[in-house]
């Protein structure tokens, strides 16, 4: 039985970002288990770097079973190395932090392995009970028809939505006030908000559930 352990939005919680993996190899035992990163790991939170280069590291160990995807902050980042307006932009939604932890002024002089690392991240993954993606998809169209722009950006109509996607949509992107994630019959939210004081939160699934079997998260310390 394989376990998969997704976890929600980081935006350079480096030391919750440690603290969750550690519970989930403790969860997750000797069995097998699969590693989904939703996306957002950069920009606002103070180790932006500290958390892409602890991303690399773990995903040397078993590339197939570590799963990163891309969020829209990753994507505000390598469109800020095409052009000034989108760098402005960038460092207006928390590029500002993520520039400091690299010590560099621009965009494009972050280190070129990291940006390439970025660059290889997909926008969904889907194991044919679930659906993975950073933000969401459209209600409108088939899974398999779906806008990047959606699964990067999306938040209405897909939050008041309960269609039946014919997969459980697990997503982050929309920071949960209460810091509780959100299980619904058609999507779970994982984003509880880490950058804003609250936890940073993973779902345990086994791998012949829909539902995740329990969640997991770490905290704020101090
Ligand atoms: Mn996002």
């Amino acid at each position: 039985m394989t376990n998969i352990l997704t976890i929600g939005d980081i935006h350079g919680c480096l030391d919750q970002l440690r603290r969750l993996v550690e519970l989930c190899e403790q969860e997750a035992g000797p069995q097998r288990s699969k590693f989904i990163f939703l996306g957002d790991y950069i920009d606002r939170g103070p180790d932006s770097r500290g958390v892409i280069e602890f991303l690399i590291n773990f995903q040397k160990w078993s590339p197939n079973q570590i799963i990163c995807l891309r969020g829209n902050h990753e994507q505000l980042l390598l469109d800020a190395i095409e052009g000034e307006d989108a760098e402005i932009n960038w460092l207006s939604n928390g590029g500002q932090a993520t520039l400091r932890s690299y010590g560099v002024s621009r965009a494009k002089d972050l280190p070129i392995f990291h940006l390439d690392w970025i660059r290889s991240l997909s926008f969904f993954h889907d194991d044919g009970r679930r659906f993975f993606v950073h933000a969401g998809v459209h209600p409108d169209r088939p899974l398999d028809q779906q806008r990047t722009r959606d699964l990067l950006w999306i938040r209405e109509p897909f939050l008041s939505s309960s269609k039946d996607f014919g997969r459980l949509v697990v997503h982050g992107h929309s920071p949960l006030d209460n810091g509780i994630p959100d299980l619904r019959p058609n999507r779970l939210n994982l984003d509880t908000g880490a950058v804003y004081g609250r936890s940073l939160t993973a779902a345990v699934f086994a791998n012949h559930q829909l539902s995740p079997s329990k969640f997991l998260k770490a905290d704020k310390s101090n």
